[in-house]
């Protein structure tokens, strides 16, 4: 078989509309554990399962646990296949939790990974997020790649050339999605964009911005330079109406809706 026949550049149709998408992340429970992110009302995986359906949302990201136990089959899944805490010190590293057959078997249609670039153990990363992604193509379904640059030898993590290299990076390790860091700016961020090439790009969130402003003007940057997407979590669901974030970001990703035209006082 050609390079060319092995590359199927659908794999990410089922979550876009028109080209674009939006996709929730919830996996920050493991990341920073819950006494970081969480209220009482967010705790409950239940709540972020009905806000991906009910808030439109185009995909939604969990680790498998939740998946077994929360997923409701309404918004196509993306199952992390890996995973780290943040109580271990030093170089990050993040391995895997799950397999790609496991997350199949669970509704995925995509796996996600983790990538720490720059961190010493990056080359461990690689040579899973490698296997993972030649299991997920075999098995008909895409490989997301959140590349976050970490560690040491990262001086800033949303300066440009780094933000490139991380989507770059997911090009050449064949993931057919990236969810990269913003760097500030359209004109620096379509750079990254343009360095991913055919992997499409999803913005990451961070956490909560101050004001409904101050995160929607970084998603129209990142739509302008030509991302996908966004895949963000606790600026939607620790919004105080989740289902008004859901709305304003439908409305900036797939209807191309400028922020001076929707400026509201941070809920
Ligand atoms: P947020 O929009 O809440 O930042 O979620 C995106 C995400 O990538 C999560 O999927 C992940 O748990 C978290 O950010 C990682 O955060 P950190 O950058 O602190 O490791």
């Amino acid at each position: 078989m050609t390079s060319a026949k092995r590359f199927n550049g659908n794999l990410m149709d089922q979550f876009l509309k028109n080209g674009r998408s939006i996709i929730l992340a919830y996996d920050q429970g493991l990341e920073h554990g819950p006494s970081v992110d969480f209220d009482n009302r967010n705790v409950d995986p239940s709540f972020i399962v009905e806000i991906a359906s009910k808030g439109g949302f185009s995909g939604l990201a969990l680790q498998k646990g939740v998946a077994e136990r929360y997923y409701d089959g309404k918004v196509p899944l993306i199952v992390k296949v890996n995973g780290k805490s943040n109580l271990v010190k030093g170089e990050p590293v993040s391995r895997q939790t799950c397999s790609v057959e496991y997350a199949v078997s669970l509704g995925a249609k995509a796996v996600g990974y983790t990538i720490y670039l720059g961190s010493e153990h990056e080359a461990e990363m690689f040579a899973e997020f490698g296997k993972i992604q030649e299991e997920a193509h075999e098995r008909g379904i895409a490989a997301i790649t959140w590349v976050y640059p970490r560690g040491a030898a990262i001086a800033n993590d949303t300066s440009k050339e780094i933000v490139a290299c991380a989507a770059r990076t997911a090009l050449e390790l064949g993931a057919d999605a990236a969810k990269i860091k913003y760097t500030g700016d359209t004109q620096s961020f379509s750079w990254a964009v343009r360095s991913a090439g055919k992997t499409k790009v999803f913005m990451s969130g961070g956490p909560k911005a101050p004001t409904n402003d101050a995160f929607l003007i970084q998603v129209r940057g990142a739509i302008d330079a030509g991302a996908t997407g966004v895949a963000v979590g606790r600026n939607v669901w620790q919004h105080a109406e989740p289902m008004k974030m859901a709305d304003l970001l439908r409305q900036v990703v797939f209807e191309n809706l400028q922020i001076p035209a929707m400026s509201k006082p941070a809920a």
